[in-house]
This record gives structure tokens, C-alpha cells and sequence, in this order.
């Protein structure tokens, strides 16, 4: 993806997140990225900043619960959109390299060009194959209600754990109805597909794709019994209500004067 000359001086107090916005507008002006997901991107970085722009406790328990669930599942898919494609390719592909998942490309503002363009930024990046993009494979969801149900019947549509960072509602849902479970990373943990997912992990992906990696990788010589143990001591709910109420500390510590 070629890189656009930089207006982030690394002096800035908020160059981080200067850097991460660029890419993602890298994305976009390469094709990767839909306009929608620019301001979707102004979301996460809105709970981020209420977050502290940290990986929680929280969120490294439900990335630990992640990883041992993709590591313990038969056939286990990671869901691409385009911003996920702009901001962490070689992260997603190091993941299903480490759980021995597949990829997929899977879009809400569906384009048979970004489609294209996706999975190509993923073979360079070095993805061995990625789904989604060969018709001759498609089917459909119908209990999706958006243009997210045209999967692939190599991937998400036979898959019994799937990854869907930064989603948009309704899959979530429609996939446990179809008997899968689910994973989700999605700063805002009070949103439909926190909620309804089997584990979610509040974190901006930067940060989660590379800490999912290296969990995946050390955990994966834990025998079955150990993984399982994981997971089941994993409770959804509960850990997003300790989130929301780190988010309100954090509130009330802001309010009490300190700001950047
Ligand atoms: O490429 P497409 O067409 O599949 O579209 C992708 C987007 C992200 C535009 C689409 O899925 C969408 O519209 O998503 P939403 O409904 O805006 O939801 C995205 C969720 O991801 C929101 O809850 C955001 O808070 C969250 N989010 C945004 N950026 C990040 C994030 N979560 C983690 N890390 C981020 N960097």
C-alpha cells in the first residue's frame, strides 16, 4: 500500500493515533477501505480515548479466552473488512497462521473491486489463500439481514468459530443462531455485536490483533483440557460491565480535571 507523506510530528501527544488514522486513510485512497469506515473508525477511537489508549485486564482476559477458543475450534474463520485489511493484514495473517484458521473476506458495503483489493493487500502481506472473493464458492446467509450474508462454503459458512473485528450488528447475532460461536473486537463494548458475542475483546485492534498473536502462539502447546478450562471461565457479560465501569472511573477521573 503506498504510504501518503506523513503530517504527524513525533513530538505530537496524540501521534499515535495520528499514525493509526493515517493508515486507515491510506486504506481508503488504496481502495481497501470504504468511506463509512473512516467514521467508523472516529467511533473507536472515541471509546479508545475514554479507555486510557490501553490494553485493559479486561480486554487481555477475553483475548485469552479468544485464543484458546480459536485454538480448541475445527474450523475456525477470521472475518476481513476493510479497515481491519487496512490496519492489521500481516497481524491477521500471523493469527490464522498460529490457530490454523482461514481468512475471509467479508463486507458490509459490499464492492467486488475492494473485495479484490483486500485479498490481494493479504497475499502480500502473506495470507496463502483467502476466501470470499471466488464466486464459484459463494452462498448466502439468510438469516443475515445485510450484504454481509454472501459467504464463502469453504469459510464462514461451515465455520464453528468466527472472528469478526469491528462489526456492524445484526452477523453477530445471526451467526450464534446458526449454532457458531463467536468472537468480536470492538472498542465499544456496549454495541450489539459486544453484547451478543461469546467473547468480546474491548481494544482497539492495533493493539489486540498483535497480543492475540502472541497468545495464540504461546498457548497453543496447552493441552485441550487447559484451553477449555479458559474458556469456560470466561464470562461475556460480566467483563464487559467491568469495562463500562472502567469507562465511567475513567470519566470521573477526566472530569476531575486531567485532560491531554
Ligand atoms: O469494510 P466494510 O464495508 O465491511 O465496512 C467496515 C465498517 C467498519 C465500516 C462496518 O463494519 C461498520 O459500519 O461498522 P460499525 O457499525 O461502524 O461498527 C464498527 C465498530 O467497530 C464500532 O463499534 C466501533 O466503535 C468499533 N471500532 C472502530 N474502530 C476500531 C473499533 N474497534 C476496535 N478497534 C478499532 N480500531
Amino acid at each position: 500500500m503506498a504510504v501518503e507523506v506523513s503530517f504527524v510530528f513525533p513530538t505530537h501527544p496524540r501521534a499515535e493515533s495520528l499514525r493509526i488514522r493515517e493508515r486507515l486513510v491510506d486504506g481508503f485512497r488504496a481502495g481497501l477501505v470504504t468511506p463509512e469506515g473512516l467514521a467508523a473508525h472516529g467511533r473507536g477511537e472515541a471509546f479508545d480515548y475514554i479507555l486510557g489508549e490501553r490494553t485493559t485486564d479486561e480486554a487481555r482476559r477475553a483475548a485469552e479466552a479468544a485464543a484458546a477458543m480459536l485454538l480448541l475450534a475445527e474450523r475456525p474463520v477470521i472475518s476481513i473488512n476493510g479497515n481491519v485489511a487496512a490496519l492489521v493484514p500481516s497481524e491477521m495473517v500471523e493469527l490464522a497462521r498460529a490457530v490454523d484458521a482461514k481468512l475471509e473476506v467479508n463486507l458490509f458495503h459490499v464492492s467486488a473491486e475492494r473485495e479484490k483489493a483486500i485479498a490481494e493487500h493479504l497475499l502480500k502481506n502473506g495470507a496463502d489463500e483467502v476466501l470470499g472473493v471466488d464466486e464459484e464458492f459463494s452462498t448466502h446467509i439468510p438469516e443475515v439481514q445485510s450484504h454481509r450474508r454472501k459467504v464463502d462454503k469453504r469459510g464462514i459458512a461451515v465455520a464453528d468459530v468466527v472472528l469478526v473485528p469491528l462489526e456492524d450488528g445484526d452477523r453477530t447475532e445471526a451467526l450464534k443462531r446458526l449454532g457458531k460461536r463467536v468472537i468480536a473486537i470492538d472498542l465499544n463494548p456496549m454495541s450489539r455485536t459486544a453484547r451478543a458475542a461469546d467473547v468480546t475483546i474491548v481494544d482497539n485492534i492495533v493493539r489486540a490483533a498483535p497480543l492475540m498473536v502472541e497468545l495464540a502462539r504461546r498457548m497453543s502447546d496447552l493441552p485441550r483440557e487447559e484451553l477449555e478450562k479458559v474458556v469456560e471461565g470466561f464470562d461475556n457479560s460480566a467483563n464487559l460491565r467491568a469495562t463500562i465501569g472502567l469507562m465511567l472511573r475513567r470519566l470521573e477521573e477526566l472530569s476531575g480535571g486531567r485532560s491531554r
